[in-house]
């Protein structure tokens, strides 16, 4: 079998473009998510387009439950994962601390970190007793800074810093990489989601520019899992040419 891939989070945005690119360069993919016929479509897309091989596994990776028994589920020959994506993650509202949804911050908080934990609990010892395995996690620039009323969803994304950091260091003796790669604005369905499928909401926050697409980031995960065996790709920081950071972005 061909180098395996998993991709959480690969029905939408930067994980299923992630999904797409890997396959494009010959890895057997894995493909997460909870929309089971996104999933059927991409794993039909994937086969037939790059004749490479693509298995779905459908499950809400908030759930511990849901994870481990997807992941148990996974037949004997797709275990050996090579690359794992910790991709799925969203952001639910915009707004002060003092107001929040704690039903929003739990749902970031459980998918955006204990899901990315709950995955890599899984992955991670298989990789380790390989003693070879890259494991990429998406962060954002909402790691590095915060911006006003993004409060928990930074908070869960310097997590994300934090986490690959402590991943670096725990399996630096194993061989395995790890690397951090934090977005900017990406055209996604990431702000639907934020705004509860507003969608004019969603627009107004890529009115007059031109934010980074999902392939741009697709793109980081091919060159960090491309280099050669001696070379980690640690972290990366990448936005669109208009935007300095979470507070400066030049608009038309
Ligand atoms: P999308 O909303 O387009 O994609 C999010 C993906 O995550 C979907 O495939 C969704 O699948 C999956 N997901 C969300 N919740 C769950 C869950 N509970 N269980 C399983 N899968 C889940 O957004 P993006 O592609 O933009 O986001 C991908 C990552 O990039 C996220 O971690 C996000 O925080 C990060 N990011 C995004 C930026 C942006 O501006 N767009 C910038 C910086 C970072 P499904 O709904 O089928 O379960
Ligand atoms: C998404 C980027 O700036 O909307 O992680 O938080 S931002």
């Amino acid at each position: 079998m061909n180098k395996i891939a998993l991709i959480t989070g690969a029905t939408s945005g930067i994980g299923k473009a992630t999904a797409f690119k890997l396959a494009e360069i010959g890895y057997s993919v894995i493909i997460t998510g909870r929309r089971t016929e996104r999933l059927m479509e991409l794993e039909h897309k994937i086969k037939t387009e790059y004749k490479v091989m693509a298995l779905s596994l459908n499950f809400d990776i908030s759930k511990r439950i849901e994870v481990e028994k997807a992941f148990e589920k996974l037949p004997n020959e797709w275990k050996n994962i090579d690359v794992l994506v910790n991709n799925a993650g969203l952001a639910a509202g915009l707004g002060p601390l003092q107001t929040g949804s704690i039903d929003d911050w739990e749902r970031m908080i459980d998918t955006n970190l204990k899901g990315l934990l709950y995955i890599t609990r899984k992955v991670s010892p298989i990789m380790v007793s390989r003693k070879s395995g890259h494991i990429i996690n998406i962060g954002s620039i909402a790691g590095k800074e915060v911006y006003a009323n993004g409060n928990v969803y930074c908070g869960t994304k310097h997590a994300v810093d934090a986490l690959s950091k402590a991943m670096r260091i725990d399996m630096l003796q194993y061989g395995v990489k790890v690397t951090a790669i934090h977005p900017g604005m990406v055209e996604t369905e990431f702000s639907i989601v934020r705004f509860a499928g507003d969608k004019s909401a969603a627009d107004k926050v890529y009115e007059g520019l031109t934010p980074l697409y999902a392939n741009d980031i697709a793109d980081a995960v091919v060159f960090s899992v491309t280099r050669p065996p001696h070379v980690n790709i640690n972290d990366m920081i990448i936005t669109p040419t208009i935007q300095a950071n979470t507070v400066h972005t030049i608009r038309k």
